[in-house]
């Protein structure tokens, strides 16, 4: 039996993999200021390869920066009580770190941390006497012992509220047009326009008021009747899409490129994918195929150091397909079980950068011809209707076959998922529903439909 054809396919996605342990939950002030630094002249050059094939000054030009980040306005359409119980999580969090490192300082396990606590200690103040209803500072010291653990949100919770925007809207608008209203051929018109603009796409506009129609024509309905058909519509168009990420590691390594228009979350998603497969054991390469800025280069590094992952950049300006062929082959001798490739952001219009990514698949088929095995493209939950025609280019040019929408943490206009996956049909592995390392899921169909219509589950 020919054992060796026997594909080793590892699939993640849908069990969530031990955390990476020492890794933070948000950037550190530290690495935000690098990130940030973007103006500043590049110093670590000569830590890494020499580029070959310079790219042209007038594209580095082209490639842009990282999107605007949510807006107030954003925030404040999340509902308040979520978003308390996340600050509360955070403060009991820090009281319990400062009492654990105090109580360590006032318990000294043997004598001689004792001696040592004594000898390096000032001589003690003497404490005055103070009348009835009076304490010393140190008496009104808090307490040490540790509060009682805050329960975190559950994910579903987490994905409601991002989704708040986009289910208040829909249900809000929905619920107006059924308020005393039988169903007929003008409300199953109105409705279809309201979902249409919702950007759930025609085709699930139309299954839902088919649906809808054929149940309960003539009858009245209530805009919660509407929104349970609403989901359960959504489920089934979502529902072939909804795929773990079948990585094969008997390609050692297995590459992934991430492709997308600026600022649709590729790097950070990387970094969060890195966190997941390094927590699991897996050997994981980073290479940043971003030669345009030294921030984007400077960003994934911090993310290989976070994630445990092997790290290789090269010179700002060189050739992103010569950095991707050498990632490739130094991920092969080093044995790495999983290589993803990070890309520069661009605009699918814009020709000349499409055919650099072109020239990217080109030169890593050229070691493996299956390679890249998976391409990976980013989609910004806030952009609406344009995300459309981004699928269809970067799937002609660089033969997308896998995607992850980042951002759907407060967008009103998370609706666009459900018109992607009806015209697509590709894969959708991950959401991205904020900035931390944890905060990238499995995209589950009946969880986002729900989400989407405001329901319980
Ligand atoms: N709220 C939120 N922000 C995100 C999410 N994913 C990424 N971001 C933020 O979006 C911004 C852009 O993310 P990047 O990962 O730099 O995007 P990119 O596609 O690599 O950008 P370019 O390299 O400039 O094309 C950063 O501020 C990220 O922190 C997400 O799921 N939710
Ligand atoms: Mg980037």
């Amino acid at each position: 039996m020919a054992l060796g054809f026997i594909k080793k396919v590892f699939t993640f996605g849908k069990e969530k993999p031990a955390e990476t342990p020492a890794a933070p939950a948000e950037l550190t002030a530290e690495e935000k200021a690098a990130i940030s630094a973007e103006s500043e002249p590049r110093d670590r050059d000569e830590d890494l390869p020499l580029a070959e094939d310079p790219v042209l000054a007038e594209e580095m030009e082209t490639a842009g920066g990282p999107a605007d980040d949510l807006s107030d306005e954003d925030l404040s359409m999340v509902p308040l009580d979520l978003l308390e119980a996340e600050v509360e999580a955070e403060v009991e969090e820090d009281v319990t770190e400062v009492s654990q490192d105090a109580a360590a300082a006032l318990n000294p396990e043997s004598e001689e941390d004792v001696s040592a606590v004594v000898s390096d200690a000032a001589p003690e103040p003497v404490t005055p006497i103070l009348p009835k209803g009076f304490a010393t500072a140190e008496t009104r010291a808090p307490e040490l012992e540790a509060p009682a653990p805050v329960e975190k949100l559950s994910w579903f919770q987490r994905l409601k509220a991002g989704l708040f925007r986009t289910s208040s809207q829909l249900t809000g608008q929905i619920t107006a047009l059924f308020t005393k209203r039988k169903l007929d051929d003008e409300t199953l018109e109105e409705l279809e326009d309201l979902l249409i603009q919702a950007d759930l796409g025609v085709e699930t506009a139309l299954r839902v008021t088919d649906t809808l129609a054929s149940e309960r024509y003539g009858k009245d309905v209530t805009g919660e009747d509407v929104t349970k058909i609403m989901a359960t519509e959504i489920v089934k168009v979502l529902k072939p899409v909804a795929k773990p990420l079948a990585l094969d590691l008997s390609h050692k390594p297995h590459v992934i490129l991430v492709v997308g228009v600026n600022g649709t979350g590729k790097t950070t998603t990387i970094g969060k994918l890195a966190a997941k497969l390094s927590g699991s054991g897996l050997k994981v390469m980073l290479a940043a195929g971003d030669t345009f800025r030294a921030a984007a280069i400077e960003q994934l590094k911090i993310w290989a150091d976070r994630t445990g992952s092997t790290f290789l950049g090269t010179k700002l300006g060189a050739d992103a397909a010569g950095l991707a062929y050498e990632a490739f082959e130094k991920a092969r001798a080093d044995k790495a079980d999983v290589l993803i490739i990070d890309t520069a952001g661009r605009l699918q219009n814009k020709a000349e950068l499409m055919a650099e990514l072109e020239k990217i698949v080109r030169v890593l088929g050229k070691l493996d011809p299956d390679a890249p095995h998976t391409v990976l493209q980013t989609l910004d939950a806030t952009t609406g209707q344009n995300a459309l025609q981004q699928v269809e280019i970067f799937r002609n040019v660089a033969g997308v076959n896998g995607l992850i929408m980042t951002k759907l943490d407060g967008t009103a206009r998370g609706g666009i998922l459900v018109a992607i996956a009806a015209k697509h049909k590709l894969p959708v592995y991950f959401i991205g529903v904020g900035e931390g390392i944890d905060d990238l899921e499995p995209f589950e169909a009946e969880d986002f439909a729900s989400a989407i219509a405001g329901i319980a589950r």
